[in-house]
């Protein structure tokens, strides 16, 4: 009888190794940064979330200080958790996440939530409005985060990296990086939901670099034809990507 367990027991645990190895260390791995920015002071949030083979961590930094300390310490922060998660072997997914308000200019109402999502190559940009009126308007990627101006106008003209015309997205006639187009507001509210795989959040490229410039609303629509910048009318809500 004896002889006969030993050899079951050995075959069941040849069986676990071989399951074991068979499988792959899954890392997913979220890290959102969110800032707020109250006059002088920035407050940055930074939540990393970990799974290892379905385990999950999470892990909360709040860094408080002047935009250029907050951004720096952000930045180390960021570009450690990226080098980290790179280990080959890994099968790995790197989730960036960006999340800030716009403030209302130019006289106006009109404030928001904008989310921006890196995922496999591509950028997801949310935003959120209130406070506008009714109709059509237009939103763009301006170059400079410096919404300090009572216009919106320290943000300078669109973002174009790639020194093309203003138009429509896509369109081959040229367009700028920055002409994400027009929107619909209704009963005082409007989204605006846009992805596209020219954009990176705090990549190297210069043309793809989303981060240190700003998002516009306009209280006009973008006709996307009239140069340099769609003859949208004055600018009334305003963020600077920052983190
Ligand atoms: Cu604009
Ligand atoms: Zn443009």
């Amino acid at each position: 009888m004896k002889r006969l367990v030993l050899p079951l027991l050995l075959l069941a645990l040849l069986t676990n190794c071989q399951n074991n190895s068979d499988k792959k260390k899954e890392i997913n791995k979220t890290v959102e940064v969110k800032v707020e920015q109250n006059d002088s002071l920035t407050t940055a949030t930074i939540t990393t979330k970990q799974t290892v083979n379905g385990e999950v961590s999470e892990e909360i930094q709040v860094i408080k200080g002047s935009r250029e300390e907050v951004m720096n310490q952000v930045n180390q922060i960021t570009q450690a958790a990226e080098s980290k998660s790179s280990t080959p072997e890994v099968e790995r997914q790197m989730v960036k996440k960006i999340q800030f308000k716009l403030a209302p200019k130019s006289g106006s109402t009109a404030e928001g939530i904008v989310t921006m999502t890196e995922e496999k190559g591509s950028v997801t940009f949310e935003a959120t409005l209130t406070g506008l009126s009714d109709g059509t308007h237009a939103i763009h990627i301006h170059e400079k985060a410096d919404c300090a101006s009572e216009d919106g106008k320290s943000t300078g003209g669109h973002w174009n990296p790639t020194f093309e015309n203003h138009g429509a997205w896509g369109s081959d006639t040229g367009f700028h990086r920055g002409d994400i187009g027009n929107f619909e507001v209704n009963s005082g509210e409007g989204t605006v939901t846009f992805t596209t795989d020219l954009w990176c959040i705090g990549c190297e490229d210069p043309v793809k670099n989303i981060m240190g410039k700003a998002v516009i609303v306009h209280q006009g629509e973008d006709d996307l034809v009239s140069q340099p910048s769609g003859a949208a009318g004055v600018r009334v809500s305003c963020a600077g990507i920052i983190y």
